[in-house]
């Protein structure tokens, strides 16, 4: 089976780029073994203090964050931290040719239930500065913490998938993953639906009515509520995610981070055949203003993100 470092050899021939996305991967492998024994440790309860969004940092989201600061500080390609768990960009090695912004564990609200959690990462050309466009990414990935652990890793070309194995090496299980141009799945919180927008109303309306409505297909629901675990199901099989702009989170401009979670899954859900969006912009064009700016994200099957650009269209 290929390995992480084989894979990379082929991806790319810029050295310093790989050894960022082998820091990251050594990284998710050590807590990888840390959130298997978080509960026996008691590592599952609030670490006590609130992050720079305002919401209770659990021990775990500290622990991930210092466990990839560890990582990365001991990588002289690593210029720049961007962390959802830190205030502030972390300056490291001194000429390090990437910027690396993360959210160490996203997910963390469904830690207590042993749901699937994860880390994600984008990396960028740290001479772009702190506030690049997503198409600007050199690679982005995120691992999946589930009964599997899986790295998911794109460069420029296609999506490919490892697994950690028991010996603690990431062997390939899928070398280029697609999502479905057409599904039948969608993935929205609905307990929002009293503050969503006429574009979402209309396009979740649709879903729900199935073959005899103007969608003319049956949908299905599916919603873990740990963003890894919804676009993980994406990546494989196809369907649609949304955290769209709703009247109660407009004043903050959306959910999700730019930065770090929705730039990184556009850059691999684009990447394996699928669309992004806000519903009137495309993910990746997205100008920075913030490192911690949160945005509109709907992501997933080329067709359905379509439509729901169609319900933006009008107006
Ligand atoms: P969490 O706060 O648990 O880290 O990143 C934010 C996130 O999880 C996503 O993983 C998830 O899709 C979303 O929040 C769910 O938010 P709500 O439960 O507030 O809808």
């Amino acid at each position: 089976m290929t390995t992480l470092a084989q894979w990379l050899e082929t991806e790319t021939d810029d050295a310093a780029l790989a050894s960022v996305v082998l820091s990251m991967a050594a990284a998710s492998a050590e807590l990888s073994g840390v959130l298997r024994e978080a509960p026996i440790a008691g590592q599952t309860g609030l670490a006590g203090h609130t992050n720079v969004q305002g919401e209770a940092q659990k021990a775990l989201d500290v622990i991930s964050n210092d466990v990839v600061l560890k990582h990365l500080t001991g990588n002289a390609a690593v210029a720049v931290l961007i962390s959802e768990e830190l205030d502030e960009a972390v300056h490291l090695a001194e000429g390090g040719a990437y910027l690396v912004a993360t959210d160490p564990l996203d997910g963390s609200s469904n830690l207590d239930v042993n749901v699937t959690v994860g880390t994600i990462f984008s990396v960028l050309p740290s001479s772009g500065g702190l506030l690049q466009q997503g198409k600007a990414q050199a690679a982005a990935g995120y691992v999946a913490y589930g009964p599997a652990t899986s790295l998911v890793i794109r460069i420029k070309g296609d999506v490919s998938v490892f697994t950690l194995s028991a010996a603690g090496g990431w062997l390939q299980t899928v070398a280029a993953a697609k999502v479905p141009e057409a599904s039948g799945e969608f993935a929205i919180n609905t307990a929002r639906e009293r503050f969503w927008d006429a574009a979402t109303t209309g396009y979740v309306k649709e879903n729900v009515a199935g073959e005899t409505g103007p969608a003319g297909k049956r949908y299905n629901m599916r919603w873990v509520g740990s963003m890894v675990a919804d676009i993980h199901r994406i990546l494989m099989r196809g369907g649609i995610f949304l955290y769209p702009l709703d009247s109660e989170t407009v004043s903050k401009g959306g959910r999700l981070r730019l930065l770090y979670e929705a730039n990184p899954m556009a850059w691999l859900v684009e990447g394996a055949g699928g669309r992004s969006t806000t519903g009137t912009q495309g993910i990746l064009d997205i100008v920075p203003t913030g490192i911690h700016q949160r945005v509109p994200v709907i992501l997933g099957s080329a067709e359905e993100v379509k439509r729901v650009e169609g319900w933006y269209a009008k107006g």
